[in-house]
């Protein structure tokens, strides 16, 4: 049980905050069950943070603020304001309206899923998920902490969500950052309230961009990790979900930065079965029929310099066989496609830049530095796949990097395969007032049909709610 960051009962009886965030003032309304109301009004409007517990006079005024500010949220309608989206030539071409869920830096990543079982689709991100489908309410599943913007990435880097323990309510996995911190797994209580019981997973998970996935096709997710030397996949006992999680390695012993970037899931060679995708080439998941095997290794590097962050395998110019996209160095520069070709029965890739450098703006239309948040999802409707990035913004504070200051921007590439067989991915501004961390998800949670886009950054935690085509 972690409980050990409850506040004691005076305290929730005393606090009273106004709290400065950027240019807007927020206000925050703590109740019993860990749940603040997260209402942002611009213009620097003051309101009363208030924590209730052990307290029945505060507690029955919170009640009353919290419903009036409720209602009030809903009809200011203080979070959303229009979002940029426009293609090179400034035609808009789609539409999404910006929500700030908190302008505070809690973490890095973001993920969804209908945690209360409501059948809306609720947002996770570090210590809160915000209950849809308002997204007003934020639920505090353990102790939350503000970080400070400047000096290091968050304790919460990426967030899954999955029913570990097949209670039907799905609970959340938070990997921190992979030198620093340990894996867990928070146990959905339902219809309980308080901080959530968490669950040692592992000690750490190294590289970038852990993908959490159904990698060997029994229905559950892994962790794609490298531990001791070799790439492999960390796993619940799914008999005992709250044992730790074991190791099964892949790879040959290879000498892997804790800090690898460039992983991902996916069939490459369209036997079937799901390769571990790495920035310095793929291997081959076996049959089932060779259990126990290392899985075979075909070298390629796709980013030269350091690396991208999430890969995917996608059959980008539908000849058949899927290419890889990715970024080439997600603390750099540059996004590209890699075409499938197979010579002599070997497979190659050939290398399509999306987006190059800032010497190259004019030429793919846009340049950003540091894409270290990928998700490859269709946005338009038009049933091909986009790819949805952006800007990490200090990753190593305000000096450090490529461009560090430049607008932390989240664009989504659109995919245009023309008659004559070319392909391009469009750019279209979405925001310039965000960017992402670490994981940026595109998942539709307002149940409409069309995916929003979920990001975080450390300028706070946004929903990008997807309005289709303009009227
Ligand atoms: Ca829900
Ligand atoms: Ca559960
Ligand atoms: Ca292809
Ligand atoms: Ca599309």
């Amino acid at each position: 049980m972690e409980n050990s960051g409850k506040m004691k009962s005076r305290e929730y009886c005393s606090y009273l905050s106004f709290c400065k965030v950027n240019r807007f003032r927020s206000v925050r309304v703590f109740l019993r069950r860990r749940v603040h109301l997260n209402s942002f009004i611009p213009g620097g409007v003051f309101s009363a943070a208030i924590l209730s517990d052990g307290c029945p006079q505060i507690r029955a005024f919170a009640m009353v603020v919290r419903v009036g500010l409720i209602v009030g949220g809903m009809l200011l309608v203080p979070q959303i304001c229009p979002a940029q989206d426009s293609d090179v030539s400034g035609h808009y071409l789609a539409h999404f309206s910006k929500r700030v869920l908190t302008h505070h830096y809690y973490c890095d990543g973001i993920n969804a899923g209908d945690i209360n079982q409501d059948g809306h689709q609720d947002i996770v991100a570090g210590p809160f998920w915000y209950e849809g489908p308002s997204f007003l309410m934020a639920h505090e599943f353990y102790p939350a902490a503000v970080i400070p913007t400047e000096p290091s990435p968050s304790n919460s880097m990426f967030s899954f969500v999955y029913d570990f323990n097949g209670d039907g309510y799905p609970d959340i996995l938070v990997l921190g950052r992979v030198h620093k911190h340990s894996a867990y797994w928070y146990e959905n209580p339902g219809r309980g309230s308080g901080f959530w019981n968490r669950h040692f997973v592992f000690e750490r998970i190294r590289g970038e961009s852990p993908p959490f996935q159904d990698v060997d096709g029994d229905g559950m997710p892994e962790l794609a990790s490298h531990w001791d030397g070799q790439w492999g996949f960390i796993r619940p006992d799914r008999t005992h979900p709250k044992k730790p999680w074991s190791f099964t390695p892949v790879t040959e012993k290879g000498d892997y930065n804790q800090f690898y970037h460039g992983t991902g899931i996916g069939d490459v060679n369209g036997d079937g079965r799901r390769d571990l995708i790495l920035n310095d080439g793929w291997w081959e998941q076996p049959s089932k029929d060779s259990p126990g095997s290392l899985w075979q290794s075909h070298p390629f590097r796709f980013g030269e310099e350091r690396g991208g962050a999430q890969m995917f395998a996608y059959d980008v110019d539908d000849d058949g066989d899927n290419d890889i996209i990715t970024s080439l160095n997600a603390h750099g520069w540059g996004l590209a496609w890699f075409e499938q070709q197979r010579i002599s029965g070997q497979i190659i890739f050939k290398k399509h830049l999306i987006m190059g450098d800032r010497s190259e703006e004019e030429k793919f239309g846009v340049a950003f530095s540091q894409p270290h948040a990928l998700d490859l999802v269709d946005l338009n409707g038009d049933g091909l796949k986009d790819i949805l990035t952006g800007k990490r913004m200090w990753a190593h504070g305000p000096t450090g990097d490529v461009e560090p200051n430049a607008s932390p921007v989240v664009y989504w590439f659109e995919l245009k395969r023309s008659a004559d067989g070319s392909i391009r991915f469009l750019p279209h501004r979405t925001d310039d007032r965000s960017g992402v961390g670490v994981q940026i998800i595109g998942r539709d949670v307002t149940g409409d049909g069309r995916k929003d886009i979920l990001t975080v950054s450390k300028l706070g935690t946004f929903l990008f709610t997807n309005q289709g085509e303009p009227e």
